[in-house]
């Protein structure tokens, strides 16, 4: 695929490493629950903070070269077709004439997965709401092929059963896009009555409303896996061998039987249900998948809900892009003012929305027909 203009991405990495610190740590180990207090109103975006700093002449000045780029690449087409700047932008698969029907989702049926799931209560590896909530998975599985990948993951706190649940719904087109979120919830806050609405729950719904969209329907595209992965969150604390568990697993063996090379994208969606939806540039991820994401967000007009801030994640897709698997983490680390809902007992239903489910449900299924068409 080819492009004809570059984005343009904002980092502050100060900003960033505060954001992480509390997202990781801070959060889940000295905040008392229900002592923060997330201001009303729109959060100020990063883009806003930076252009007031001493970097804005840089910045600007980079802005410009940017432009006038564009601008020329814009002059360099053919005179015969006639272009616009902003069509230039597009990657060559995508046409903004595009007649296809634009994708959407049953954001309802997908909210009230989140109040099912939220109502198991906290979901912690081990748990035996962990264990109800895999049931209630796979019985919204009947009649789609279902692939475990279950093993015993050895943890500082001991040895738990992991559980990563895989649907499949096979396509004509040689290749697999696989769309993953956790289902597990957060394990040091499992006595506080944490219950991981937005990390955990808004992953593991939005994953059973896309195989609603998928099932019965011929695929004429690429094989598209659902995976509900296991074991994301660190049982003590998150470090490279306290954390994804299940993908740290699932990646080895799907290295060892040879499906990782037919992966053609890895999408992951986590905390994606905040109903100021902010889903981050994440640096980690595959620069040119998240513009295939941006694209469709685009076509579907949801585009100021991504990619606002440019911040490095570490999440299930590491153990995929570390094996050169194109990723994609679709997050929103801006989960109340300055992240203060992630990992507190404060993340419940209150904060979401069902059009935010929408918006990255419907993204999320724009960028597979995308992908098929690349
Ligand atoms: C996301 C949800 N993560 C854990 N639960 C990973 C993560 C932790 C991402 C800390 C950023 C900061
Ligand atoms: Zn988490």
């Amino acid at each position: 695929m080819s492009y004809v203009a570059v984005r343009i991405a904002v980092h502050d990495p100060a900003t960033a490493a505060e954001r992480r610190q509390n997202a990781a740590h801070g959060a889940s180990r000295g905040s008392v629950p229900g002592t923060m207090q997330a201001p009303k109103g729109r959060k100020q975006t990063p883009h806003l903070q930076i252009l007031a700093g001493p970097c804005a002449a840089r910045m600007l000045a980079t802005c410009l070269v940017l432009s006038f780029a564009l601008i020329a690449c814009a002059r360099q087409k053919s005179p015969d077709t006639p272009q616009t700047v902003s069509s230039t932008l597009l990657p060559a698969t995508m046409n903004s004439d595009d007649p296809a029907p634009k994708p959407s989702i049953n954001s309802s049926r997908a909210m009230q997965y989140v109040r099912d799931v939220v109502a198991f209560g906290p979901r912690p590896i081990g748990s035996p709401n962990h264990k109800k909530l895999e049931t209630y998975i796979t019985s919204h599985l009947k009649g789609v092929p279902v692939e475990d990948d279950a093993f015993i993951a050895e943890t500082p706190e001991g040895k738990f059963p992991v559980r990563n649940i895989i649907a499949k719904f096979p396509g004509t087109r040689d290749g697999i896009i696989v769309i993953a979120g956790h289902y597990d919830t957060n394990y040091p806050l499992r006595n506080t009555g944490y219950v991981g609405a937005n990390d955990g729950g808004s992953s593991t719904a939005i994953l059973l409303e896309l195989a609603n969209q998928l099932r019965g329907k011929k695929r004429d595209g690429y094989s598209v896996w659902l995976l509900w992965t296991d074991g994301e969150e660190a049982v003590k604390q998150w470090s490279a061998t306290d954390s994804l568990y299940g993908t740290r697993h699932l990646a080895e063996k799907w290295q060892k039987d040879g499906t990782l090379k037919k992966i053609k994208a890895f999408l992951l969606t986590d905390m994606i249900g905040d109903a100021d939806l902010n889903i981050e540039q994440d640096m980690n991820s595959t620069p040119w998948l998240e513009n295939v994401v941006l694209q469709a967000a685009t076509r579907l007009g949801y585009q100021s809900h991504f990619f606002g801030r440019s911040i490095p994640v570490e999440d299930d897709h590491l153990p995929f892009v570390h094996k050169g698997v194109p990723s994609a983490d679709l997050i929103d680390l801006d989960y109340g003012y300055n992240n203060v809902f992630h990992h507190t007992p404060q993340d419940t239903l209150d904060k979401l929305s069902p059009q935010s489910l929408e918006i990255v449900g419907s993204v999320l299924m724009e960028t597979v027909r995308l992908l098929d068409k690349m």
